[in-house]
């Protein structure tokens, strides 16, 4: 067993990528192909002592003839991507403001001395898939902002795409799929039972090393080492008691979203606990009395330690299914059962960026099933963003939000999570291939280099 897979009791078979992958793969290297063709590739100016500098912001990346003499310099910044954007200037106030498709704005950056100063797009996940760009500020009266007008390509400024290089990419992306990377997250925490029933589990905040696509190991922030943590399934009216202690470089708590606690276990420092110090702990214990389909996380500084990698998944009683029904004209028999309950943890941001359950396609794990079997899956949103979750050829039929079982269940292919939510689907896989599962905001499933993040796919035998 070479991959992360959060599924059990299945072995995983190479595949070749099938026709609804490639058809993908041409969908997605066209629009990429548009999107890298938008570039502006004008080059600097110098007037009066001041050096204008036009940069472009696209779908992802800051492009233009980054260079300017030392001296005063504006940044002339244009929106031509199809997203919002924004542009700020390292270590400065200097940011502009949200800039819609289209959109133009001035930033004054004042004196510069020579240098290298680094430009990014603040908006959450836009740095990590590539806009970040480094401004280069040379000797006064060395060259600088001498491109040619018509911006070809003079300083290899990478205007021009390579469309064989990209295309070689993204084959290369699916090739690799999916790929071994080091660390399973979401494991299934083992209690211990204590002589009055509680479930008892120990629940480290610490930093740790996580590889979120092969070779990128990012520092991040984790409940016992690991993206997600560890999963607490318990049944209904089970006790718990959660041993937490902190060692992060900063306070903490844990929220158990979702989760009906009395006042003292919410988990929000400094409202209801104080705040738990590194190297302090804090015991949490509550009685889990419903059905719920919850998860868990940091309240206090949540902005930053959630997309850093703190997150887990808690669940008592079973995940909701529908059996014995006809909807919409489809039948769900009486005696089905999912062979497979999985967790998609969805997350968007900080070093764990776009991710299913904490890895980055090629390193996301495949589905993986026999023709006709029952799959039951549970989206969780960690991230900061919706994200419409499209499966190919299996509709997925949404049984439970929040932990709650629907009076009418209903059949969608695509299902929009937004962050806090939940929602539970169960899907047959009626036939045989490998069918791609992504979330459908595009570029959230791929970048100029190929396929990653939000992508996996359902590999059926
Ligand atoms: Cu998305």
């Amino acid at each position: 067993m070479t991959t992360p897979t959060p599924q059990r009791g299945k072995s995983f078979m190479p595949v070749s990528i099938g026709l609804g992958a490639v058809y993908l793969i041409a969908i997605l290297a066209l629009v990429g192909a548009v999107l890298a063709a938008s570039g502006d590739g004008k080059g600097g100016s110098t007037a009066g002592g001041t050096s204008t500098v036009k940069v472009s912001l696209s779908e992802f990346k800051i492009s233009g003839n980054l260079t300017a003499p030392a001296g005063k310099v504006v940044l002339d910044v244009s929106n031509d991507g199809s997203m919002d954007h924004n542009l700020a200037f390292e270590g400065t106030k200097a940011i502009t403001k949200t800039l819609s498709k289209g959109a133009t704005e001035l930033l004054d950056l004042g004196e510069l001395a020579p240098g290298e100063y680094e430009l990014t797009c603040t908006i959450p996940g836009h740095a990590d898939s590539g806009m970040k760009a480094t401004l280069t500020i040379t000797e006064a009266g060395a060259s600088g902002g001498d491109a040619p007008a018509d911006g070809m390509a003079a300083h290899g400024g990478g205007d021009t795409p390579d469309y064989a290089k990209m295309d070689e990419d993204m084959l290369a992306t699916f090739a690799a799929f999916p790929a071994k990377t080091e660390g399973v997250g979401g494991q299934l925490a083992v209690p211990r039972i204590l002589e009055d029933g509680t479930k008892e589990f120990d629940i480290t905040a610490k930093l740790a090393k996580w590889e979120v696509e092969p070779g990128v190991v990012v520092d991040a922030w984790t409940y016992n080492g690991t993206v997600p943590g560890p999963t607490i399934k318990v049944d209904i009216g089970d006790k718990i008691r959660v041993n937490f202690k902190n060692e992060l470089p900063l306070n903490s708590d844990i929220h158990w979203h979702g989760i009906e606690t009395p006042f003292g276990m919410d988990g929000v420092a400094p409202i209801t606990q104080d705040p738990v110090k590194p190297g302090g702990d804090f015991t949490y214990e509550f009685t889990l009395d419903r059905a719920y389909q919850g998860m868990y996380h940091p309240h206090l500084h949540g902005q930053m330690t959630v997309p850093n990698g703190m997150w887990g998944v808690i669940q008592a009683g079973p995940t909701p299914i529908v059996q014995g029904r006809t909807i919409a004209g489809r039948e769900v028999p009486a005696d089905v059962k999912p062979v497979l309950d999985l967790p998609m943890v969805l997350n968007d941001a900080g070093v764990i960026g776009l991710s299913l359950n904490g890895k980055s396609f090629p390193a996301t794990a495949p589905i993986v099933v026999n023709e006709g079997d029952w799959v039951s899956m549970t989206y969780y949103n960690e991230g900061l963003l919706a994200h419409p979750m499209h499966l190919h050829q299996f509709p997925q039929l949404v049984t439970a939000r929040d932990g709650f079982p629907l009076d009418s269940p209903f059949w969608v292919d695509t299902l929009n999570v937004a962050p806090g939510e939940r929602y539970t689907v169960m899907f047959q896989a009626t036939k045989k291939g490998t069918w791609v599962f992504h979330c459908h905001i595009l570029n959230h499933a791929e970048r100029e280099t190929g396929m990653f993040g939000m992508v996996t796919a359902v590999v059926v035998q």
